[in-house]
């Protein structure tokens, strides 16, 4: 596994998120493409509409878009080792087709961590979320992801201070010091694995003039449902790569997975 360097664990660590290059081969994304093209056939967006529109899939309706998962070397694998625990496999059984679509003038104001729903008693928290990047998104406001980096640690900051129960208080929002945000950028085929508690939103899609596609899977440890208010105050208690450097002194280098 070379997609893992000791650099790109760093980043991970300081950034919450990074973006995997190349991880999705062209039989596996034409394949991606070809179930995009059908959700869209069959329930196309409104005439005339700009901007987020998703479709939430599941394996049996659209069995395309998870059997790209486990390949060798790909999403999975590389999300488990990242993680540093086998059983990293996806949540809430289902994949979200996310499109963005021009022209959608449009920038965030602050970022949102997922899992909240109005009334809801267990919130819908995970691991990590693995994006697919199905065309290149090279340069900013062309549908890209926004992500405010460290708010990872911030998040965690924020539970720890506050308690879980302040989750649902928050609503998707806890009230954090915001750090600059950037666009993610990458290559078709290229995959970013984002901290569950990174604070991310819908970017504009005004510089380009094509509809910016891409599948987000929510991923989860084995035994994630059993000790997601944990998982809250600490960002590294279900990541074992990152966990045992911190116990090391967190100054230690932390280690690339083989
Ligand atoms: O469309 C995107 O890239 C972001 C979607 C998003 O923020 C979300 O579903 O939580």
């Amino acid at each position: 596994m070379t997609a893992l360097t000791g650099e790109a664990l760093h980043r991970f660590a300081e950034y919450g998120y990074l973006v995997v290059p190349g991880l999705v081969d062209a039989r596996d994304l034409d394949r991606a493409d070809a179930e995009l093209d059908r959700l869209l056939t069959d329930g196309p967006p409104p005439c005339g509409h700009v901007g987020f529109h998703f479709y939430w899939q599941r394996p049996a309706e659209s069995p395309a878009l998870f059997q790209l998962l486990g390949r060798s070397d790909g999403i999975l694998d590389t999300a488990r080792k990242l993680v540093g625990c086998t059983g990293v496999e996806v949540a809430f059984d289902q994949a979200q087709v996310a499109l963005n679509i021009p022209p959608y003038v449009h920038r965030p104001g602050r970022p949102h961590i997922d899992g909240y729903a109005p009334g809801q008693h267990t919130p819908g928290t995970f691991t990590l979320l693995a994006g697919l990047l199905l065309n290149d998104q090279l340069t900013d406001n062309s549908g890209n992801l926004w992500v405010w980096p460290g708010t990872h640690l911030a998040h965690a900051a924020f539970f720890a201070e506050h308690g879980s129960d302040a989750f649902a208080a928050a609503g998707g929002y806890p009230d954090i010091d915001l750090p600059e945000p950037t666009q993610v950028h990458g290559r078709r085929g290229d995959v970013l694995l984002a901290h569950y508690l990174l604070g991310h939103n819908i970017g504009g899609n005004y510089q380009s003039e094509r509809t910016r596609r891409a599948v987000y899977w929510r991923l989860r440890a084995p035994g994630h449902a059993d000790r997601w208010a944990a998982c809250l105050s600490d960002a590294w208690h279900e990541y074992p790569t990152f966990r045992h450097a911190l116990d090391r002194g967190g100054h230690q280098p932390i280690q690339a997975p083989r």
